[in-house]
């Protein structure tokens, strides 16, 4: 006879805490599913509604507008990209001859930063766009990588979407920042995505992507050519990741049918976003194509993160402090509930309806 022996401590991964590894950065995220029922008494955030306001003559992106340096923006039509006014990094070359001590080390950056207007419209964020212009929008990130990997090592597509995530301005837009050497994300996911391949000649993207497929449950869409799943070891609430499903390791280097394909990755993806609370769902969102200094691509794939803040509903939102800060992230609802979550929405903007 088999004695059950402690059967109340028997392990549940949606019930018990546990710890998940992120294979991309050999970080781990603490999994607490037993505390999404806790009561909330903290601070809420003020709801990003849908703008209706197609044109606004302070907003210093709109066509025809004036920016802050006096410089009057083109009457574009589609998308329309330049140089950030306030750029983090400068062109330059500089040569520090400053002697080191090892633990005040520093190393000068050359760069540029890139300011990219998704569309003319001020009130259509990336889900409200048409799916030929979010197409545009993702012609004009693979041109600028394109461009800006001839010069640079590093090219970063990012987008910080609603005042929670610091974004200044509601225009549609994302930036572009490109850097002589690896920040220190790309350098950890490269170390990651190199050390797989050597120890088991696969690609970890891609039998990730496999992977997920086959058991479905933290897969949100999927159509031939990519799939937006919430990973396993995500820290944000609804933290997405996008894949393409054919080895590719630069949005240049995308197929006519990859582009169109992601176009409609993302449009339901984003308008699962704002369904979920209704709002014009906040995130931070960035590409990782490979390092330009590499030749070998076995081990890269493209992907994108989106990390939305968003928890509970549109004004409460996950705070990384605290535990996170001082030990590792943490999160409540698990990654397969999420996902179950935002395949439950339409993919219909509420806005539309
Ligand atoms: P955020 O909304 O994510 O802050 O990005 C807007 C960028 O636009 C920001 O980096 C730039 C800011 O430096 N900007 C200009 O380049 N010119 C302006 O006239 C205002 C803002």
């Amino acid at each position: 006879m088999i004695k059950m022996i402690h059967s109340e401590n028997t392990f549940s991964i949606a019930d018990h805490s546990h710890r998940r590894l992120n294979p991309l950065t050999s970080e781990w995220v603490l999994v607490s599913p037993h505390r999404s029922k806790r009561p909330w008494l903290g601070q809420e955030e003020s709801p990003a509604a849908v703008s209706l306001q197609h044109y606004d003559a302070s907003c210093y992106l709109c066509p025809g507008n004036k920016r802050v340096n006096g410089v009057m923006n083109p009457a574009y039509q589609s998308t329309f990209v330049f140089t950030n006014d306030f750029a983090a990094v400068e062109e330059t070359h500089r040569i520090s001859d400053a002697i080191m001590h090892p633990l005040l080390q520093h190393k000068p950056v050359r760069g540029t930063s890139r300011v990219i207007c998704f569309s003319p419209d001020h009130s259509k964020s990336l889900p409200l766009l048409s799916l030929p212009e979010i197409e545009s929008v993702v012609n004009c990130w693979s041109d600028q990588v394109a461009e800006l990997g001839q010069e640079y090592a590093w090219v970063q597509v990012f987008e910080n979407k609603g005042a929670v995530m610091g974004c200044s301005n509601p225009h549609p837009h994302g930036q572009i920042w490109a850097t002589d050497q690896l920040p220190t994300q790309a350098q950890k996911v490269d170390e990651n995505l190199r050390h797989y391949w050597n120890q088991h000649q696969h690609n970890l993207l891609l039998d990730y992507a496999e992977m997920e497929i086959e058991l479905g449950t933290r897969v949100v869409e999927k159509n031939a050519e990519w799939l937006a799943v919430v990973p396993y070891w995500a820290c944000w609430p609804f933290e997405l990741l996008l894949i393409p499903l054919k080895p590719v390791t630069h949005l240049h280097q995308l197929s006519k049918s990859a582009s169109t394909a992601l176009a409609n990755t993302l449009k339901n993806v984003l308008t699962r976003y704002d369904n979920l609370f209704q709002c014009s769902f906040p995130y931070s969102m960035g590409w990782h194509g490979q390092s330009f200094l590499q030749t070998n691509t076995d081990h890269w794939q493209l992907h994108a993160h989106f990390y939305p803040p968003l928890l509970r509903s549109a004004s409460i939102k996950k705070f990384m402090v605290g535990y996170e800060m001082m030990a590792e992230p943490q999160r409540d609802i698990t990654p397969e509930q999420a996902a179950e979550k935002l395949r439950s929405v339409s993919i219909t903007h509420y806005s539309e309806k």
